[in-house]
């Protein structure tokens, strides 16, 4: 692999050579010297990385998108082609076609879904094009049909959702056999819905939660609201919503107050309680208005850890097939001040203003 790029390299060197010696032999006609023309030429040696996007669902894939635009510029050494598939597979893999046929230096895919990539990444293998996976995962048979994967771990997000779940419904003096649960759900068979599910279905299993309902909003806002308000509808004891991202928080909260309900934590008293994830501006500015009580962090910002991956194979330095993002928790009040999930302790941070603004995304 790292020999096709370096090959791709010479040639390119190679190129930029001649055509240093094309343009000093025209301008030497004009009057021009060649120590002008070097400044004004531009070293063409940029790594073309090819990035199929999932789309632009939400608030976390546009600060996604940002991030890669903005770690993934020339001044870094980067062309970066990017491509979106409007939550599509079928454009997904059109896309890395074309990103083959250009033979880009690198292609990183952010996979809709886990299945269905084993034929695609297999041909971008056999061209010698190095494949990165970032945010969900990729099902495949060959794990070294990738190089490496950039993402968080979904199923701890859940079972950390979860956890505060249970420990502020303790404090609160609610009893488990009164909890209503319905889970709305992300892109059905993406990572991150996968994960965040398991964590509940889990987690209700062993603490003997209801769960009424399960219905997908694919992680969009509009969606999450006509869910919200067609479950709403269905069931009058709803008191815990659990929306599988930020924008789909926002659609719940809107469906809830039209239905004539609050946002919030006191479930006792008809309140009805939204977990959500990603933490976003967007979700953050909820927790603040006390609408949203929890918000587990998902951070999109992998661009800059994509470019060291890049960087170090072009180096054919060590570097980590693996690599979690670090995640924070966030809540409208200190109920709960930490969760223990797989023997690890996780603070509860309280959201402030000042801790919103202080934040990329
Ligand atoms: O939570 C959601 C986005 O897979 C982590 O996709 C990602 C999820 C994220 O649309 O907002």
């Amino acid at each position: 692999m790292r020999r096709k790029n370096q090959y791709k390299k010479i040639i390119r060197m190679m190129a930029t050579v001649l055509a240093l010696l094309l343009m000093t032999s025209l301008f030497n006609g004009c009057g021009k010297k060649a120590e002008d023309i070097q400044t004004a030429y531009q070293e063409p040696d940029l790594i073309t990385v090819g990035f199929s996007q999932v789309g632009a669902e939400s608030d976390w894939r546009v600060a996604n998108t940002e991030s890669f635009r903005k770690t993934m510029t020339r001044s870094n050494g980067v062309d970066l082609m990017y491509d979106d598939a409007q939550q599509k597979q079928d454009k997904q893999i059109i896309a890395i076609r074309n990103f083959v046929q250009q033979e880009v230096d690198y292609i990183v895919l952010a996979p809709v879904m886990e299945t269905g990539w084993d034929t695609v990444l297999q041909e971008a293998n056999d061209a010698n094009i190095p494949v990165i996976i970032v945010d969900r995962m990729v099902d495949v048979e060959d794990t070294s049909l990738y190089k490496a994967w950039i993402g968080s771990d979904f199923k701890r997000e859940g079972k950390i959702a979860c956890e505060w779940l249970n420990k502020f419904t303790i404090a609160k003096g609610i009893a488990p056999e009164d909890i209503n649960i319905v889970d709305i759900q992300g892109t059905e068979g993406a990572t991150s819905q996968i994960g965040r599910t398991n964590g509940l279905t889990e987690a209700a299993t062993l603490y003997g939660w209801n769960i009424l309902a399960m219905e997908s909003a694919d992680y969009a806002q509009t969606k999450g609201k006509e869910v919200v308000a067609n479950l709403l509808k269905q069931y009058d004891n709803i008191n815990v919503v659990y929306c599988e991202n930020d924008n789909e928080a926002m659609g719940a909260i809107e469906a809830i107050e039209e239905a004539g309900k609050n946002p919030g934590t006191d479930i006792e008293n008809g309140e009805i309680l939204v977990i959500s994830f990603d933490a976003a501006h967007s979700g953050l500015s909820q927790v603040l208005a006390g609408k949203i009580a929890l918000d587990v962090e998902c951070n999109p910002l992998q661009g800059e850890e994509v470019l060291n991956v890049i960087n170090a194979i072009e180096n054919g330095e060590e570097y980590n097939k693996y690599t979690y993002i670090n995640e924070s928790i966030f809540a409208l009040d200190d109920t709960v001040k930490s969760v223990n999930v797989d023997d690890t302790n996780y603070d509860i941070t309280i959201v402030t203003e000042d801790i919103m603004n202080s934040r990329e995304y």
